[in-house]
Order: C-alpha cells, then sequence, then structure tokens
C-alpha cells in the first residue's frame, strides 16, 4: 500500500474537516472535544499520510500499528477512519453513541475492526506498542511501525515508564510515540496534579530519539514524520508535540472545563465558518 501523497495545504484542509465533524458530534452528544481538538492535526497527518494501512484490508501484515493510548480523543480517530475508507460518509455522525459503543467516547476492537487495541483505560499503551514492535521483530517485518498517541497527564499513570525503558533495551527503532503535551490532564494544569516536569528529558535520559515541536503546526508536523528513522533502526523516538486543548475554538483554548462538552447548532454554524475563514486567509497569504 502506497503512502498517500497529500502537502501540507492539503493536510491543513484534512485537519479542519475534521474538526468540522467534531464540532458537530459535539452538537450531538458530549464529547472529549477538548483532548480530541487538541490532537487532530497530528492524527490527521498519521492517518491521511504518513501510515502505512490498507482500508479494504485492516489486519494486513505489511501495515503500520496504530494504539490510540489516550483513548479519549477516540472521536478523532474514528473520523479519521472514515476519512480514508474505512467507513460510509457520515456514518461516524449518524451512529454515534449506537451500535454498541461502535463509534463512542474510547476505542474498542470489539465493535470496530480498524482498531488494534482497546483503550480508555490511561498508561496502558506504550506498553502494548513494545510488545508490538517486539512482535514486529520477531515476525521478520522491517517496514513497519508502530505508531502510539499518549497525553501528557497519562504520563504519570501506569507502567509508561517501565515501558519506556523496555524500548530502548530492545532497541526498537520501529516505535513511534507521540505525547500531545498540552498542558492540562483531565480538568487542571498538570503541573497542579504531579511533579512530572521535563518530559523529553525524561524520554531523552532513557536513551529515546526525542523531537519537540508544535504539534498543532502542520508544516512541522509533516517534516517530522518525513524525518523518521528507518523502522530498523535502534532507538526508539518520541514527539513531544507542544499542543493546545481546544485548539481551533478560541473559547475552548487551554480551558480544562472543556476537556469534554457539547455545543449548539448556532455555535457550530459559527465556528465552522470562522475556521474556515482563517483557513482561506492563511493560504492567500501564503500563496
Ligand atoms: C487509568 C485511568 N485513570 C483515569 C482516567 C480518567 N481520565 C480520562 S481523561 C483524563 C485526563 C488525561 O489527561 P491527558 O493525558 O493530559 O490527556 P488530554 O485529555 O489532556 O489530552 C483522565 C485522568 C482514565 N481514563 N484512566
Amino acid at each position: 500500500m502506497m503512502r498517500k501523497t497529500k502537502n501540507v495545504r492539503e493536510l491543513e484542509k484534512a485537519a479542519l474537516e475534521i474538526r468540522e465533524s467534531l464540532l458537530k458530534l459535539a452538537v450531538k452528544e458530549i464529547i472529549h472535544i477538548g483532548s480530541d481538538l487538541s490532537v487532530a492535526d497530528i492524527m490527521t497527518a498519521l492517518w491521511q499520510y504518513q501510515m502505512q494501512y490498507d482500508p479494504g484490508d485492516p489486519k494486513w501484515e505489511g501495515r503500520d500499528r496504530f494504539v490510540l493510548s489516550k483513548g479519549h480523543a477516540y472521536e478523532t480517530m474514528a473520523l479519521n477512519q472514515e476519512a480514508i475508507g474505512c467507513f460510509k460518509e457520515n456514518e461516524v455522525f449518524s451512529h454515534y453513541m449506537q451500535d454498541g459503543g461502535r463509534f463512542a467516547m474510547h476505542a474498542c476492537d470489539l465493535v470496530n475492526h480498524f482498531v488494534d487495541v482497546p483503550s480508555g483505560s490511561l498508561g496502558h499503551g506504550l506498553p502494548i506498542a513494545c510488545g508490538m514492535a517486539v512482535g514486529l521483530r520477531l515476525k521478520g517485518n522491517q517496514t513497519s511501525r508502530v505508531y502510539v498517541i499518549m497525553g501528557d497527564g497519562e504520563q504519570t499513570e501506569g507502567s509508561v515508564w517501565e515501558a519506556a525503558m523496555n524500548a530502548v533495551f530492545h532497541k526498537l527503532g520501529n516505535l513511534v510515540a507521540v505525547i500531545d503535551n498540552n498542558g492540562l490532564a483531565g480538568d487542571g494544569p498538570l503541573e497542579d496534579a504531579t511533579s512530572l516536569r521535563d518530559i523529553a528529558g525524561k524520554y531523552r535520559e532513557f536513551g529515546w530519539m526525542v523531537e519537540e515541536f508544535d504539534g498543532n503546526d502542520m508544516a512541522k508536523i509533516k517534516m517530522h514524520l518525513d524525518c523518521l528513522p528507518d523502522p530498523m533502526s535502534e532507538k526508539p523516538t518520541a514527539f513531544i508535540c507542544h499542543t493546545i486543548k481546544g485548539k481551533g475554538v478560541t473559547f475552548m483554548e487551554n480551558q480544562g472545563r472543556w476537556h469534554t462538552g457539547k455545543i449548539s447548532q448556532e455555535q457550530c454554524d459559527e465556528l465552522i465558518i470562522r475556521l474556515n475563514e482563517e483557513y482561506e486567509k492563511r493560504w492567500s497569504l501564503i500563496v
């Protein structure tokens, strides 16, 4: 399966469409809107550009693996899957919170066959991703990678650091951990809840290759994805993505109370117009 060719402008447009769909969902139901918007750019770049994936054959051995450890951003994942043809147009919206949780607040492999690993209980995705990366090595797979997305608050949970050491010990150059570093945990600043401090420094100290960049800047995201080391290399990569929780909706940005939420139809319509205007304006200045 060939990598999809999309330039930065097209990818930004794709992320804009994901944001539009998230806002429409947030009219229908309470969703993890702040957490979804935070990670919308990097997740769009992974699903709609980077990953080797065949929607017609979701268990294809040659695929890249994806673990949404920050499982509460599942709406963004499902919408990206829809965008690449895993589901029919508008299926996520029309079936949201029906069908036994196929499209709901967390990812479940039993009801969505495009999900490799169910998630929602934080702090377990990295160890699972390590196991998958070791498995690819044992099977002689030299081209696939395992991508895992975690929250920054999540860094204080489960067996994240045990796995961080393990990934280096097993020389997992086929593993890419993306940390959505938006500075907020569930309902408030991360620093009020923990003394985690320098996430990048910790991964570096364990022996990871660490890249820190603006995780809401599509050009930077694409550049870092393009520069990933070969899957057969020996150091796992950590992307520390500096993001804004609620990115794209001014009144939600950096606001802990918008971890989850619902909006009115009028707000949704207005926000979609504004997002499109901003996109058009920015690109009219660039081109
Ligand atoms: C093991 C576990 N503990 C607590 C929760 C409840 N919870 C859901 S989201 C969340 C905050 C996560 O913060 P972060 O990882 O920074 O993600 P963000 O939503 O800010 O992107 C918490 C504590 C959970 N899902 N799993």
